[in-house]
C-alpha cells in the first residue's frame, strides 16, 4: 500500500477526489516530500524553495488527490487561505530540527485552525513531524506538545515522524 493510500485510510477519506493542501513554513520539507510520492522516474533530483504554490496530482488505486504545495515563506503564507474552503485535508509540516521558529509554526497553526474556512469543519490534519534525522530534532510526541495538539478537539488528526513514516499518534 503506496503513502497516500495510507493517507487516506488515515485521514478517513472517503470521496473519490480529495483536494490536500500541503502547509508549514518554507524549509520543512514539504516540496521534498511530496517529490517522494512521485514515481521514482518522475522524481527531480533538484528541490528549489517554492514561490507561490504548485500543484500536484496523484492517483492510487481508488483517489485522485490533487495536492496544493503551498510556499511557507512569509509573503507567501497569506496565499494559504484563499485555498481553504476547497481544501478536503491539510498536510502540515514541520521541521523538527528547528526549535527556534517552532513558535511561528504554532502562530501559523493557530491562525489556520481559527481561520472561518477552517474553524467549524471537521476537515482532517495529518502533521508531519518531519527532519527527524537530524541530531537537533526533537521527538515527535515534543513537537505535538510545542504546538499544542491535545487542544484540537474537533478535527480529527494524527502525527507522523518524516523519514520512517511511521504512526506514531493520533486522535
Ligand atoms: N535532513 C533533512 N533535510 C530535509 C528533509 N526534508 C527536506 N529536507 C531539506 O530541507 C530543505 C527544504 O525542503 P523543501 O522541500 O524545499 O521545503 P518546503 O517546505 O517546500 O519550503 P518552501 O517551498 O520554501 O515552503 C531542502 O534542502 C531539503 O533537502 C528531511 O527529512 N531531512
Ligand atoms: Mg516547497
Amino acid at each position: 500500500m503506496g503513502l497516500l493510500d495510507k493517507l487516506s485510510g488515515l485521514l478517513g477519506l472517503k470521496k473519490k477526489e480529495v483536494h490536500v493542501l500541503c502547509l508549514g513554513l518554507d524549509n520543512s520539507g514539504k516540496t521534498t516530500i511530496i517529490n517522494k510520492l512521485k514515481p521514482s522516474n518522475a522524481q527531480t533530483q533538484d528541490i528549489v524553495p517554492t514561490i507561490g504554490f504548485s500543484i500536484e496530482k496523484f492517483k492510487t488505486s481508488s483517489l485522485a488527490f490533487t495536492v496544493f504545495d503551498m510556499s511557507g515563506q512569509g509573503r507567501y503564507r497569506n496565499l494559504w487561505e484563499h485555498y481553504y474552503k476547497e481544501g478536503q485535508a491539510i498536510i502540515f509540516v514541520i521541521d523538527s530540527s528547528d526549535r527556534l521558529r517552532m513558535v511561528v509554526a504554532k502562530e501559523e497553526l493557530d491562525i489556520l485552525l481559527n481561520h472561518p474556512d477552517i474553524k467549524h469543519r471537521r476537515i482532517p490534519i495529518l502533521f508531519f513531524a518531519n527532519k527527524m534525522d537530524l541530531r537537533d530534532a526533537v521527538t515527535s510526541v515534543k513537537v505535538s506538545q510545542l504546538l499544542s495538539l491535545e487542544n484540537i478537539k474537533d478535527k480529527p488528526w494524527h502525527i507522523w515522524i518524516g523519514e520512517t513514516q511511521s504512526h506514531v499518534a493520533d486522535k
